[in-house]
Order: structure tokens, then sequence, then C-alpha cells
């Protein structure tokens, strides 16, 4: 297993569209070992692919106090959505702020496992959240994106001095 690098906002690679996976192959199923031992490491409770510069659907959760539900959603779409809940965010891409974003409360996700099996799930509170910022990754959408122009340019101008600070 391997601790993967974790891009940070601005990068613009966190704009890359993810493709769909064609084959759930071993290269998978060592890609999704890799970011939940990332994810676990940071820590934090999701993590897409696209913030490790790999531009697939693959999706790794788990928001259980243990840290033993680990969620893996290769391909997932959204079903169905209902209601609306506003919560505060977090970010592995943008380390430091935390903010509301408003959501689906309650989401019907389809998805395939490490296996390459389709199968469906509902969620609802914070692994609703959390299927839903990891799933915006996928598209190249990065949360700070709903707030404010100002609130954006000012995280922006945060992230690229703690950048220079740590070189
Ligand atoms: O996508 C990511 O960068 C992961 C992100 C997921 C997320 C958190 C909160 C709301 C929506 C999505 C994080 O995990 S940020 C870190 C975090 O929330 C956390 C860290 C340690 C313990 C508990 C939570
Ligand atoms: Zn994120």
């Amino acid at each position: 297993m391997a601790l993967l690098s974790i891009l940070k906002y601005p990068d613009p690679r966190l704009n890359t569209v993810a493709e769909p996976v064609t084959e759930v192959n071993q290269e998978i199923r060592q890609l999704v070992k890799d970011m939940a031992e990332t994810m676990y490491a940071a820590p934090g409770v999701g993590l897409a692919a696209t913030q490790v510069d790999v531009h697939k659907q693959v999706i790794v959760i788990d928001v259980s106090e243990a840290k033993d539900e680990l969620l893996v959603l290769i391909n997932p779409e959204i079903l169905e959505s209902s209601g609306e809940a506003e919560c505060e965010e977090g970010c592995l891409s943008v380390p430091g702020v935390f903010d509301r974003v408003v959501r689906s409360e309650n989401v019907r996700v389809s998805a395939l496992d490490d296996n390459g099996n389709r199968f469906q799930f509902d969620a609802r509170g914070v692994r609703a959240v959390c299927v839903q910022h990891e799933m915006d990754h996928l598209k190249g959408i990065v949360f700070v994106e709903y707030l404010s122009r100002l609130k954006q340019e000012r995280i922006a101008r945060k992230m690229r001095k703690a950048e220079r600070l740590a070189l």
C-alpha cells in the first residue's frame, strides 16, 4: 500500500472531469487500497480519485466512528434526491477551510463495488453530504466553488501562501 499525495486548491487539475472505469481490475483495486490508506491517514471521511490526480470515477468514504465501514464507489450515480440541508464542509484539498454548503438531504446512489458488482443504497446526514461532495470532485468541482467570488479569492490566496511557506 502507499500514501498518495493530495492535490491542493487552486490546482487546476482539481477541475478535471473523471472518466468512468471500464473494468474493475487489480489496478483499480490497488488504487482503492491506496486511496483508503491515504484517507485514513489524513485523516478524512472521504476521498475522490481526482484529489490524488487520477481522473477515474473512484471514491472511498468512511464516516463511521470506528473507521471500520469503508464504502467504495466506482462509477457512482445519484438516482434520486430529496430535501435540502445546509452543512459545514471541509476538504483535504483545502486544508483549514470549513464553510456551509446547501445539498440534498437524502440521496439514493447506484455504484459498482471493488468487485465490479453494481449495488444501491440510501444515504442521509453526513454520509449523504460526503457522497455529494466526493461526486462533485469527480465532476471537477471543489466545494469552495459554491462560495462567493470574494471568499474563493481569499481562500486561493491563503492556499498559495501556505504552499510557498511549505517550500
Ligand atoms: O473530499 C475530501 O477532501 C474529504 C472531506 C470529506 C467531507 C468532509 C466534510 C463534509 C463533506 C465532505 C474530509 O474528510 S475533510 C476532513 C474531515 O471532515 C474530518 C477529518 C477527521 C475526522 C472527521 C472529519
Ligand atoms: Zn473534498
